[in-house]
């Protein structure tokens, strides 16, 4: 439990922690190269811990300073099977990334995660990696953990995303490393593309044209230094917080800005927030930059469509941005949320209207009117790190103290979140 009641603005510069996503995936190419791979920049929290856990039970060393990372391995060729099963936690990216990899293996393993694991769908990555020729055996036809995997010589596929989700694609593309064959995968929406990026990164051949991903089987990643921005996904907190929290004036240092991931600029801007990016520049195959944004009066929007990919993991906190927003704002097409650490739909409709907030879920999203003071109350996280921060944003605005349940659960994507909290509401630019 967790008491958290603000009053006055946020002030102040932060350096934004490293992105989960670029994070789990330095581990697990440095894990699958022959050499060493050094990350700079590294989240160190609970979810990418979970992946450093399970590349070690391979044989894989690797050494974690603070946010300095060195992978050593002798690629994936020579891993070790492991004696006891892999446990991935809170991680979906973990569990979905590495049955990919597995799956192309020479290894055999059994994977587990923690409850909510085992309650999000894993045949949307098992079923093409089984059309690949696969042997994965889960619950429910391969549809829950735990999931026993033979690795083995996998076939390429040409396949077409039935859903936006890099994780399924990551997890096709990594296999495909490995396969007999070409691989190409269309998406109908653009999803994330830090795995395409960081495979050219370790001297991978991706092609792309348009939406068609294809990659040549038989191909070894090359040890590489990786430099991960700052997640754009934790930043999302201070900007909304910093927009709708009076006379605030923030900067954001380091921050990760894909174009797949960076819709949340793109929405603050449309809702009328004063927000700049005030340097721009990429490294290790990634953009980032440094944003400035002050508290201003907000106006509603509708997301849906193609946007969604590029803000999936941000719409609990635009939620709580629009509840502030004059207006309507319409979220559709995120019928994604549902199969998120817990529903996302109802999680958020269900915790914001708690506070107050004038807010009601639909069968792909949600509808909110705004703007609406927000009152205290206890919010159910559902162990989820995202609900957990819109809840503590939500203090800065509430009348009475707002009480988290288990803010522990915010330490998978953002463990240094309540110190950053305390610089901000106590700082000066
Ligand atoms: O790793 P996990 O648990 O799935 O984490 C989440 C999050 O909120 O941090 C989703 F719950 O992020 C996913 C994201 O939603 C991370 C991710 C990735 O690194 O590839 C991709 C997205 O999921 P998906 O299913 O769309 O691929």
């Amino acid at each position: 439990m967790k008491s958290l009641h603000y009053t006055g603005s946020l002030q102040g510069t932060l350096s934004i922690p490293g992105d989960k996503s670029i994070s789990h995936r330095s581990i697990l190419f440095g894990a699958m190269a022959n050499g060493v791979t050094t990350v700079e920049g590294f989240l160190q929290s609970d979810d990418c811990l979970s992946t450093i856990d399970c590349v070690r039970k391979f044989g894989v060393e690797v050494t974690v300073d603070d946010d300095q990372v060195t992978v050593n391995s002798q690629g994936i060729e020579e891993w070790n099977e492991p004696d006891s099963i892999l446990y991935t936690g809170n991680s979906g990216t973990t569990t979905r990334l590495l049955a990919g990899v597995l799956a192309s293996s020479e290894i055999a393993t059994v994977m587990i995660g923690d409850e909510s694991i085992q309650k999000r769908p894993m045949k949307r990555v098992t079923a093409p990696l089984k059309l690949m020729g696969a042997s994965i055996i889960g619950r429910q036809d391969g549809n829950f953990t735990p999931l026993a995997i033979q690795g083995q010589t996998l076939q390429a596929i040409d396949y077409l995303m039935p859903v936006a989700s890099a994780q399924v694609k990551s997890a096709i593309l990594l296999a495909a490393l490995r396969a007999q064959g070409t691989t190409h995968v269309t998406e109908q929406e653009q999803s994330r593309n830090h795995t395409e990026k960081m495979l050219q990164h370790f001297g991978v051949k991706v092609e792309q044209t348009a939406n068609r991903i294809s990659l040549e089987g038989g191909q070894k990643l090359t040890p590489a230094h990786i430099v991960v921005p700052g997640d754009i996904s934790s930043a999302a907190f201070w900007l909304v917080a910093s927009a709708i929290t009076n006379g605030s004036h923030v900067i954001l240092n380091n921050v990760g800005l894909n174009p797949t991931r960076d819709g949340i600029v793109e929405v603050l801007k449309e809702m009328g927030a004063d927000l700049q990016i005030m340097a721009a520049s990429s490294s290790s195959h990634e953009e980032l930059g440094t944003l400035e944004i002050r508290s201003s009066t907000l106006k509603s929007t509708e997301i849906s469509g193609d946007m969604i990919p590029r803000l999936i993991d941000e719409i609990p906190i635009i939620a709580l941005l629009a509840t502030q927003a004059t207006g309507v704002t319409i979220i559709r097409d995120a019928e994604e949320l549902k199969v998120k650490e817990t529903n996302r739909i109802d999680a958020v409709v269900t915790e914001l209207k708690k506070l107050g907030a004038s807010i009601e879920s639909t069968d792909d999203g949600m509808v909110i009117t705004g703007p609406t003071p927000l009152n205290g109350g206890t919010i159910t996280t559902y162990g989820d790190h995202r609900i957990g921060m819109m809840g503590a944003i939500a203090s800065l605005i509430s009348s009475e103290a707002i009480v988290l349940d288990n803010p522990e659960c915010i330490a998978v994507s953002y463990p240094t979140f309540f110190d950053h909290l305390t610089e901000l509401t106590t700082g000066s630019l």
